[in-house]
């Protein structure tokens, strides 16, 4: 088990770099930044070894459409609620794209999957509608959940989104209620449930864990590892670098992948789904990726450098796709076709949230449980 590297000399005080979002704080978080994460943007020498099959360069074409489609649907987002047109907090998963492309062209039609409150991007790869889902975030009607759950409850059971959660690790037991459904009917079914690295020392993760892996269920625990729980850097809060092998005390298979190559996230989960539907149990998959916006529409990010983002830049979803794609022949031309298409495609998709009527106030008190 490899300690925590760089452990930088900082005092940790009451004040450390959790709350570091306005302008007169920046400056007591300012030794953290100067010793922020380790910047590498690929998995340790603990990594799994996995053999990666090249997926054919017609899936590849479509995951790099929607990893696009939701990059640009993220970008949007993030304007408007810098216009002011989105209520509540506001998560995006710009950089983390290849994470839930790659995981949902793994699984069938019917998995289930719950994630976090930065979920667009796991709707979206699990076929949600961009248009009903800007105008969900927007709170309008047209939304999925008729603009009632917003960004943070973004859901839809008829695509399997079984739910975005803001509680840090509500959603993890949640799957694992889908999981044990699917498995007491007999259904060979898989959840998967998507969470952060921060969630990973709540309680009910290792309640969870423990359940999964006695009861084996067919459920995979999947870490977008971005190294940051809202603004505190990964060295504060864990004890080991490599947090895949947490999940190992309970008997559990674990991988740590690249999270930001599609056709590795792709081999991981397939492998995972495998051993899932033949009553294998659960596996537990640390995807090594980078949130690359702020953690909230409105951060500041005077907790990391811009040197820290910029080399992270290099090495992110979109242009590990387009690099995949060139090498396999596919020219810079029909590359733009595809830009442009899907940049239209998510304009229409804002034009229709914004037009969406808001939800007449008799909705309140439907859908509600008493
Ligand atoms: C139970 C609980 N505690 C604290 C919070 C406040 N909070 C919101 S996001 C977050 C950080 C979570 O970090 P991580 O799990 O790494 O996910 P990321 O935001 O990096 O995707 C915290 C502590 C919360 N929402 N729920
Ligand atoms: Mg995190």
């Amino acid at each position: 088990m490899k300690p925590v590297e760089n452990e930088p000399n900082v005092e940790i005080s009451g004040k450390s770099a959790a709350a570091p979002n306005s302008e007169a704080e920046a400056e007591t978080v300012e030794s953290a930044v100067s010793a922020s994460i380790s910047t590498e943007v690929l998995p340790s020498d603990s990594a799994t070894e996995l053999d990666v099959p090249a997926l054919p360069t017609e899936m590849l074409l479509e995951m790099y459409r929607k990893a696009l489609a939701i990059r640009l649907m993220e970008r949007a987002l993030l304007a408007a609620a810098e216009e002011g047109q989105i209520g509540g907090a506001m998560h995006t998963a710009i950089g983390h794209e290849a994470n839930a492309v790659g995981a949902a062209n793994a699984l069938r039609k019917g998995d289930y999957v719950t994630c976090t409150y930065r979920g667009h991007h796991h709707g979206l790869a699990w076929g949600m509608d961009p248009g009903r889902a800007i105008a969900e975030v927007m709170g309008r009607s047209d939304g999925f959940a008729k603009g009632k759950g917003g960004s943070m409850h973004f859901v839809s059971p008829e695509n399997g989104m079984m739910g975005a959660n803001g509680i840090v690790a509500a959603q993890v037991p949640h799957a694992a209620g889908l999981a044990l459904a699917s498995h007491l009917r007999g259904e060979d079914t898989v959840a998967i449930t998507f969470f952060g690295d921060g969630a990973l020392f709540q309680g009910v993760m290792h309640e969870t864990f423990n359940m999964a892996a006695k009861w084996k269920l067919p459920l995979i625990f999947y870490c977008e590892n971005n190294r940051y729980s809202e603004m505190t850097p990964i060295w504060r809060t864990s004890s080991i670098e490599d947090i895949f092998l947490f999940p190992r005390a309970y008997g559990m298979e674990t991988m740590q992948i690249d999270g930001n190559d599609v056709e590795v996230v792709h081999a991981a989960v397939s492998k995972a789904a495998e051993r899932a539907r033949c009553g294998a149990g659960p596996t537990f998959i640390e995807g090594i990726t980078y949130r690359l916006a702020g953690h909230m529409a409105g951060d500041l990010e005077t907790y990391r450098p811009a040197e820290e983002v910029e080399k992270q830049e290099a090495y992110e979803p979109l242009t590990v796709l387009r690099q995949k794609l060139t090498a396999r022949g596919v020219d810079e031309a029909s590359i733009a076709v595809i830009d442009e298409e899907v940049d239209e495609m998510i304009e229409d998709a804002v034009d229709f949230a914004e037009e969406s009527p808001w939800p007449d106030a008799a909705e309140t008190y439907r859908d509600v449980y008493v």
